[in-house]
């Protein structure tokens, strides 16, 4: 039984026979298959959403094919495509405390934090991409072809729409990620086929059908919702998708990288991370302390960009150790309805399980618990953790855990610091904890992510690029690098 009152608008929604969105129709699956849909802080049944399979996916890259090359959608102007684009940031907000209770239900995070983070987020990214419709450009170039030394030329080079956007997400941020995804096709002129995870389908099908409100033609925004192997595979490998786009796990973003690689299809990748947060010597203890805390245990430490493994310099390690370890202690867990509550469950029983499994074997390996290191029910709770004494080739150390785990490790110099923040086959983020200038202008430079953060940690806004070095991806979301990622550069040259 779910103690707390839902809004009557989220109450409907979850209420609702939820299929797939193929242009403005809402089939169920070909074979009649539905996927369970749990509410991870209580592990009771919410509803369940159509289940797609490949022949379903076929159908919806099929719309957004015809979509695309269809004129009313490809001759739009880019004010319109803008205009659309406010439109849809409208609705997000006219529907945030909803969706934000959609997402608390679905994924367990609070209700308050997802309003305040995800959703406003999501309706920042819509507004900052609704500006780039406008803004899309090409560059004029001066040519002269060495074997043609009397003609003139006129040469110069446009952006054109990538076409048919295949969006695969992952299921800690659901709506923020689908928004990454989507915003930025809809700026450029794409049409999407997006497949949110099987663990978390509700805000995408919000999302879809909010597109269908603000105007846009049916079929550039389809959902398909079903099981990674299945819809997600059939998807990732369609001949006639032209750019994937994917937030997930580092092994499956290989996968789908490879298998894009046989058609050339276009590919941007947002994988795993196991981010430093690095505290040196004179910085502000305490708010280096909540700081770090909030690193890790922000979203339950599901967030790719955690700051997983904690960085020392040895004069403060155990004081800071033990202040971050009281903070954790403060923490309340529970349902994320609950406004009093800061921490939820996590996503799944099988995530659950996963991110315990590594506590289990720091505990084997004789780490030092100093607190959490316990499950909690009877939904799929882990307590915020904090492990010391564990060794830099630790596979805590090394994997991403993905969960409110935090590893904690001294260091004695700057080079030190950058060896170990390297020594990993990620580099998503990092932040630095200091107020000596010189020292943080020298790490900067050898730190190996896409994000370095001074004095906070995944701060994030829609104009900075966000990505990873080495194994934490391909390419990068918002900012003006995104435009490059949906857009095919023609070079056009004109003898005059
Ligand atoms: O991710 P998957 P999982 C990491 C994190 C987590 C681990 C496992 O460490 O513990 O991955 O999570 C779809 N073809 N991250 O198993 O499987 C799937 O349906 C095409 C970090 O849930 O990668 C979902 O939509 N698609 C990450 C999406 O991929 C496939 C966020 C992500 O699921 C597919 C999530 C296939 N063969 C997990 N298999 C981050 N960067 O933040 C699955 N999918």
């Amino acid at each position: 039984m779910n103690p707390f009152t839902l809004r009557t608008d989220t109450a409907e929604f979850i209420a609702k026979e939820h299929r797939l969105l193929i242009g403005d129709e809402r089939p169920e699956a070909r074979d009649g298959e539905r996927l369970k849909v749990y509410n991870p802080a209580t592990a009771e049944l919410l509803t369940s959403v159509a289940c797609a399979g490949k022949a379903d996916v076929d159908q919806a890259v099929a719309c957004a094919r015809r979509t695309f090359d269809d004129s009313v959608w490809s001759r739009m102007k880019p004010v319109e495509r803008e205009r659309l684009l406010w439109r849809l940031a409208d609705l997000v907000e006219e529907r945030a405390d909803m969706l934000a209770e959609l997402e608390c239900l679905d994924n367990g995070k609070s209700a308050g934090v997802a309003r305040a983070v995800d959703v406003q987020l999501a309706i920042n990214f819509l507004r900052y991409m609704a500006g780039w419709a406008t803004k899309i450009e090409g560059s004029s170039v001066d040519v002269s072809v060495p074997f043609m030394p009397d003609a003139q030329f006129h040469g110069y080079t446009k952006r054109e729409p990538i076409g048919v956007v295949g969006a695969i997400v992952a299921w800690n941020f659901p709506l923020l990620l689908s928004v990454w995804k989507l915003a930025p096709a809809l700026a450029t002129g794409c049409t999407v086929v997006l497949k949110p995870a099987e663990d978390t389908p509700l805000t995408a099908l919000a999302l879809g059908e909010l597109a269908l409100e603000a105007g846009y033609p049916p079929g550039v925004v389809n959902v398909v919702t079903g099981y990674g192997h299945n819809a997600g595979a059939a998807l990732s490998s369609h001949p006639d998708v032209d750019k994937l786009t994917f937030t997930g796990s580092t092994p499956v973003g290989k996968m789908i990288g490879k298998a894009a690689m046989d058609t050339m299809t276009r590919v941007t990748l947002e994988l795993g991370g196991k981010s430093p947060t690095i505290v040196l010597d004179d910085a502000d203890l305490g708010v280096a302390a909540q700081g770090a805390a909030n690193a890790i245990f922000f979203n339950h430490g599901q967030v790719c960009c955690a700051g997983s493994r904690l960085y020392v310099q040895r004069k403060h390690y155990d004081s800071l150790v033990a202040d971050i370890t009281s903070i954790a202690e403060k923490i309340t867990l529970g349902n994320g309805l609950d406004p009093q509550v800061q921490m939820g469950p996590l996503v799944s029983a099988r995530q659950q399980e996963r991110v315990f499994g590594y506590i289990e074997q720091g505990r084997e390996d004789g780490a030092i618990i100093t607190t959490g290191g316990e499950k909690a029910g009877p939904g799929y709770f882990v307590k915020p953790t904090v492990i010391a004494g564990v060794d830099q080739h630790s596979p805590l150390v090394q994997e991403e855990i993905f969960g409110p785990v935090l590893v904690a490790m001294p260091f004695d110099t700057l080079d030190d610091v950058v060896r170990l923040a390297n020594d990993s086959p990620y580099g998503l983020g990092a932040s630095i904890w200091s107020n000596n200038l010189s020292a943080v202008h020298k790490l900067i430079p050898k730190i190996k992510s896409g994000s370095v953060w001074v004095n906070c940690h995944t701060a994030l806004d829609p104009a900075l690029p966000f990505g990873g070095y080495k194994q934490s991806g391909l390419g990068r979301e918002m900012g003006a690098e995104v435009i490059h990622h949906y857009t095919e550069v023609k070079s056009v040259l004109i003898s005059i």
